[in-house]
Parts: C-alpha cells; sequence; structure tokens
C-alpha cells in the first residue's frame, strides 16, 4: 500500500473538508521547520547546540541555545510565506510581526518552540508545540500587530499540534476532525501517517504529575492524589503507577497512545502564577488536541480552551487527558 504523506494528508483535507489552501501551506512550513529543529536536537553535543545561552526570557527563565535557534528556526521558516499576519512565541516578550518586505496572510502562529528546555541536555525528549488562529479583522489597520489579535479562546483555533524529538521524531496534528500522527522518515524527509484517528482511552491507572510540588497544591488536587496513591484499598479501588517525564509534549503523547491523565495544578507559592503552563501556546493546542482524541481538558473549573485570555504568557493550571480522571478532578474542585 503506498504511504500517506503529510503533503498528501492535506490536500486530501482540501479535498474532503475544504481545508484552505493557505493552512495548508502553513503547516508544510510549520511541519519543515520542525524537521531542522529534530536535527538540530539530534547533533547535540557534536554542534555544540547544549547548554545556555546566558539569557532570560520574559518568564524570567534561563534560554538554552537550542531555545533560542528553534525559536529562530521557525520565525525564518514562516516569515516570507505570505500566509501569517504574525507569530508569537514562548521565547519572545511581544508578537513578532511579518517584516514589511513580505506580504501579510490570514493567520497567527502561536508556538513553544521547544517545550521541555530542563531536559535538552540529557537526552530526553523535547518538542515544539504550536496553535494557529485566525488574525481578527484590522480594518485597514497598518501598524504593527498588537498582542489583543492573538488573544483568542482556544476553541477558536484552526489547527494546533506538536513535534517530539524522541527515538522517533513525530508530529501530531488536528485540524478540527481528530488527530493524526506522522512518523518522520528521515531517509525520504517526509512525515508518514502512520496513527490514523488516535483516540485517548476514556479510563486509565496512570497520572502524571510533578510530585515534589504536593505541599503547595490547592485542597482538591491533594484530595485527588491522594486516592490515586491510595491504590486498590483507597476509594478509587484500583492501583494507579505514576510517570513524570517533565516535557508536556513527552507526557502527553505518552497518554494519547495509552492513557493517564496529566496534572500541572495551581500551587500556593506565588499567586502572580497561577500553575506553570501557558495558555496559548502550552495549555490551548495541547487541550485541542487531547479533546479531538475524544480526552478532556480542564483548568480545575473551567474547560481549557473557553478560557478568554489576557495576556500572551497568562499560565493557567492543567488537567488533561483521560476523560474520567480529568471529570473526577475537576468535580472535586467544584465541591
Ligand atoms: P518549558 O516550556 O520552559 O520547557 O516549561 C514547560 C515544561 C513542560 O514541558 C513540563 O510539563 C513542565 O515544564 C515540567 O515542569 P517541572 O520542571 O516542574 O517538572
Ligand atoms: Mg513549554
Amino acid at each position: 500500500m503506498s504511504r500517506i504523506t503529510l503533503s498528501r494528508y492535506l490536500i486530501e483535507q482540501t479535498r474532503s473538508h475544504n481545508t484552505p489552501a493557505d493552512l495548508r501551506f502553513l503547516i508544510e512550513v510549520v511541519a519543515r521547520a520542525c524537521k531542522a529543529i529534530s536535527h538540530a536536537v539530534s547533533k547535540g553535543a557534536l554542534d555544540d547546540v547544549l547548554g545556555s545561552m546566558g539569557t532570560e526570557n520574559v518568564q524570567g527563565e534561563v534560554q538554552k541555545k537550542l531555545d533560542v535557534m528553534s525559536n529562530e528556526i521557525l520565525l525564518e521558516a514562516n516569515e516570507w510565506g505570505g500566509h501569517l499576519a504574525g507569530m508569537a512565541s514562548e521565547e519572545m516578550d511581544q508578537a513578532y510581526q511579518i517584516p514589511g518586505r513580505y506580504p501579510k496572510g490570514a493567520y497567527l502562529l502561536v508556538f513553544d518552540p521547544l517545550d521541555g528546555s530542563s531536559n535538552i541536555d540529557v537526552n530526553v525528549s523535547v518538542g515544539t508545540i504550536f496553535s494557529v488562529l485566525r488574525c481578527p479583522e484590522r480594518n485597514g489597520a497598518t501598524g504593527d500587530l498588537g498582542e489583543e489579535a492573538f488573544l483568542q479562546p482556544g476553541t477558536e483555533q484552526v489547527a494546533a499540534g506538536y513535534a517530539i524529538y524522541g527515538p522517533q521524531t513525530m508530529l501530531l496534528l488536528t485540524l478540527g476532525n481528530g488527530v493524526k500522527g506522522f512518523t518522520l522518515d528521515r531517509e525520504l524527509g517526509s512525515f508518514v501517517l502512520t496513527h490514523d484517528d488516535i483516540k485517548v482511552p476514556e479510563t486509565t491507572q496512570e497520572f502524571a504529575v510533578n510530585m515534589s510540588n504536593q505541599r503547595h497544591w490547592e485542597a482538591p488536587v491533594q484530595r485527588y492524589v491522594s486516592e490515586l496513591l491510595a491504590g486498590e484499598s483507597g476509594p478509587l479501588e484500583k492501583n494507579y503507577n505514576m510517570r513524570w517525564i517533565a516535557s508536556m509534549v513527552a507526557d502527553v503523547h505518552r497518554i494519547l497512545t495509552r492513557g493517564g491523565v496529566f496534572m500541572y495544578p495551581r500551587d500556593g507559592r506565588d499567586p502572580a502564577m497561577p500553575g506553570k503552563l501557558r495558555l496559548m501556546y502550552e495549555a490551548n493546542p495541547m487541550s485541542f488536541i487531547i479533546e479531538q482524541a475524544g480526552g478532556a481538558a480542564t483548568n480545575g473549573t473551567q474547560r481549557i480552551l473557553d478560557i478568554q485570555p489576557t495576556s500572551l504568557h497568562q499560565r493557567v493550571p492543567v488537567f488533561l487527558g483521560s476523560k474520567e480522571e480529568v471529570e473526577r478532578v475537576t468535580a472535586y474542585h467544584q465541591e
């Protein structure tokens, strides 16, 4: 049987679901950038790409060389094609303006260029997360594109995906009709459809959370996790296993493959930081993918995709994965 490449999948989407040609092009460009990032990541110490830049991003996090390189790869790949009105990234304080010498397009691209920064230097899976929105009407305005254009709830995403740079490089993608998984064939240089119609199992016996933060969590999360830990003799009457990779892409990828619940709860240390993960380029794209795969995603009290963003780098608590567990921990927040 002939293999379905990402390009063929996208062309077939245009035929069956009217996916616009410029969106198709956008996804292809992002995928090409992910191949370049995958290549850079795989070189590691050979190309002297490990370690820090000695700079901090807007969130006060130390930037790794590969964080900065990945950001540049995505910007350069996407700025000239005429498909975007602007970009925003974890690694940039403000929205990135498409240089005046290039045409502007209908879409906005938001990304975390290299998620799982703490794993870069230790040869553990990292990834790229991206979200695509439509640029609101600018009514003839010609000045810089402001942050407001990006502040749309996750329900407005027209596409979302992530690339995971692990033992295989894979691209997981949703255009709003299910989730497809493509594996990079390095010899051919193309992403090949290998995982059709991915579904998160509804029930699970696996959870992912950074347990070292336990003492800072709120009561509903304390209760839920203590019930998970109580196992068969506790109220949930089953034993759970725990995994924490500390790369959201890798934890989410495991959940898409074999189920589970992922949590990065609010914690009491800094009221200005309600959780660690960022809404626009981590929680929203991952929640879109998880919902499209039949799972659920909330911030404890609200569906993540319904949250009206108030700033580009806003953080939110995240509970996502198998429906039954996400519903349980969400219900505990309501009691
Ligand atoms: P990053 O985008 O700077 O890499 O931070 C996000 C990462 C997620 O991938 C992961 O789930 C989380 O931070 C891990 O946090 P912790 O260091 O508390 O384990
Ligand atoms: Mg990240």
